[in-house]
């Protein structure tokens, strides 16, 4: 480690004291005592080692965030998920994330490690999923359905992540990252899994004929400073050596990035101190072996698609049906159903997106006219209106205490009515997110909306800044703030004249009276 221990953030000094993840074999007798008993530190910040938020705005109510690999999960895995809220009643619900994954809420922590059994019997696990852990592993939602996919990186994404969590059990090894770490692994054509803001990505890419992967390293958001993505100018083929190399970017980082200053800790920022050409050395000297330089090209050549509706897969016969859930917010009932759909005209699977919208894979031409009848579909929708469509929203203020502003009902209810006054020609992305740490992405969007404080007559009110020209895909781009402080209120008026002018929106005739 560079720093010494004076030099040490305040985070890196509690981490230096007990592992986070240690308070595994406490969380039995956490239980027992209650909440309200633990150490501050075990509380609100090394619980997240297994995966267990305290929510001060919702004291007594945890939140737990799973992994879900690829975002793929079996119905009995949804029934679980669906069953485990559906006891909170109306303080229970989950939330599909934009990182392919399910947060439940609403929970007790008394109840937790039963729960965890639960979950341990069907080989779920929220292990090392918050604070200085590696996140949720995406790869493309379709992965081994695309007809047109390169790489099937399923069995990659999970070796990954076993490697990361000792199998779901929580492996000390890279427990004490200097910061959060995104990984994602994508094997089709549309970089579904938006590359450019993982720490680190693999793409396809052919190499003197072979077909692998190119790494980029180093994207990352924070409030202080976002950084697309770089190329480590490396490529592996999609086997083993995947796995090894994210674990020896992992080594690098947990042994040399740095910890004094916490806003200056994601990977990026220790390429940016050492240089990219040391800083692969490194990892190639951990890696074990000579690391192949890129392939010239990556195969990332195709819009990002959004995996709404009904398509083939690869498997004659079979398609894919995605439906739209609302800024990813599910209810204990949904899942439940969601499950049963997957059961009765599927194979027992569900995919998710980080659109935070879902997918029943393996539904035979003969029961998609049978799918299409059921009710839920008239919830969670296989076309819906241009705005509402692409709408992702993070947390917000209902649940998360950073935040600046309330977004998930706020930007549904303004994407639903802009929507109805308004014609546009495409689907326009819209993001929201609560505060700058940018979980809700703002700067893939068309339109991102970045929660702030504003002013209005005189009066502090809610706010957003505006970030435009995000671009995603073939030709990802990150967008940039382009209005700041825009009171909340305002925001349909301002909102409707930025569709007009830049994406071809048209007011619709007023509806006639009686
Ligand atoms: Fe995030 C912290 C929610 C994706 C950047 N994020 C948080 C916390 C844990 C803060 C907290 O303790 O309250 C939020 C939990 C609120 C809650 O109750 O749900 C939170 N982040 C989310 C989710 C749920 C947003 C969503 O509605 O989908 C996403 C969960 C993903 C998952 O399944 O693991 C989520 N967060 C992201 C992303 C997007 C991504 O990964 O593509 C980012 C930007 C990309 C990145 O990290 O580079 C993101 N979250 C942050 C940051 C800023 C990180 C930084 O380096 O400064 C924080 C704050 C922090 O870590 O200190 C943060
Ligand atoms: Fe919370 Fe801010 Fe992340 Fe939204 S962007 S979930 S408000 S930390």
């Amino acid at each position: 480690m560079v720093e010494t221990n004076s030099k040490l953030n305040k985070f890196e000094k509690f981490k230096a004291e007990k592992d986070g993840l240690a308070v595994k074999a406490e969380l039995e007798h956490f239980a027992q005592v209650g909440w309200e008993s633990l150490e501050e530190t075990d509380l609100t910040h090394r619980l997240k080692w297994l995966g267990i938020f305290f929510r001060p705005v919702t004291p007594g109510r945890f939140m737990v965030r799973l992994r879900l690999p690829s975002g793929v999960l079996s119905s009995q895995k949804m029934r679980v998920l669906g069953e485990v809220i559906q006891r909170y009643g109306d303080e229970g619900s989950a939330d599909i994330t934009t990182r392919q994954n399910i947060q439940l809420r609403g929970l007790r922590l008394e109840d937790i490690p039963d729960i965890f059994l639960r979950f341990e019997a069907v080989g779920l696990t929220s292990v090392q999923s918050g604070m200085d852990n590696v996140r949720n592993i995406t790869a493309s939602p379709v992965a081994g359905i695309d007809a047109s996919e390169l790489i099937d990186t399923r069995g990659l994404v999970r070796l990954v992540q076993d490697m990361i969590t000792a199998n779901g059990a929580g492996n000390p090894e890279f427990t004490n990252l200097p910061r959060k770490f995104n990984i994602a692994i994508e094997g089709g054509r549309d970089n579904s899994v938006h590359a450019e803001i993982n720490d680190v990505a693999f793409v396809p890419a052919y190499r003197e004929g072979h077909l692998g992967l190119n790494v980029l390293v180093g994207g990352f958001f924070s409030a202080r400073r976002c950084a697309a993505a770089i190329p480590l100018d490396a490529w592996v083929p999609p086997d083993q050596a995947v796995v090894q190399l994210c674990r020896a970017i992992l080594e690098v980082y947990r042994d040399h990035g740095l910890r004094a200053n916490r806003q200056q800790a994601r990977l990026m920022w220790l390429i940016d101190e050492w240089g990219l050409e040391p800083f692969r050395a490194a990892v190639e000297a951990a890696y074990g072996q000579p690391l192949l330089r890129a392939a010239a090209k990556d195969e990332v050549d195709w819009n990002k698609r959004e995996h709404l509706g009904i398509y083939p897969q690869k498997q004659p016969g079979l398609n894919f049906v995605g439906l739209h859930v609302p800024v990813g917010r599910l209810t204990a009932s949904a899942m439940l159903d969601l499950a049963r759909l997957a059961d009765v005209y599927g194979e027992g699977e569900l995919r998710l997106t980080v659109e935070q919208n879902l997918i029943i894979p393996h539904v035979p031409d003969s029961r998609l006219a049978a799918l299409l009848q059921e009710p839920l579909l008239q919830r969670f929708t296989l076309d819906p209106k241009p705005l509402v469509r692409s709408l992702v929203s993070c947390t917000g203020a209902q649940f998360c205490n950073f935040a600046l502003v309330e977004t998930k009902q706020r930007a549904l209810a303004l994407a639903r009515s802009l929507d109805d006054r308004l014609t546009l020609p495409q689907p326009v992305r819209i993001h929201w997110t609560g505060c700058p740490n940018s979980c809700g992405q703002p700067q893939v969007a068309d339109i991102g909306l970045m929660g702030t404080k504003a002013r209005k007559q005189g009066r502090m009110v809610e706010g957003v800044d505006i970030y435009m020209g995000g671009k995603v895909g073939k030709e990802a781009q990150l967008g940039t703030c382009v209005q700041k402080s825009i009171p909340c209120d305002d925001l349909p008026e301002v909102l409707e004249n930025l569709l007009i002018t830049h994406f071809g929106a048209i007011p619709k005739a007023p509806a006639a009276p009686g």
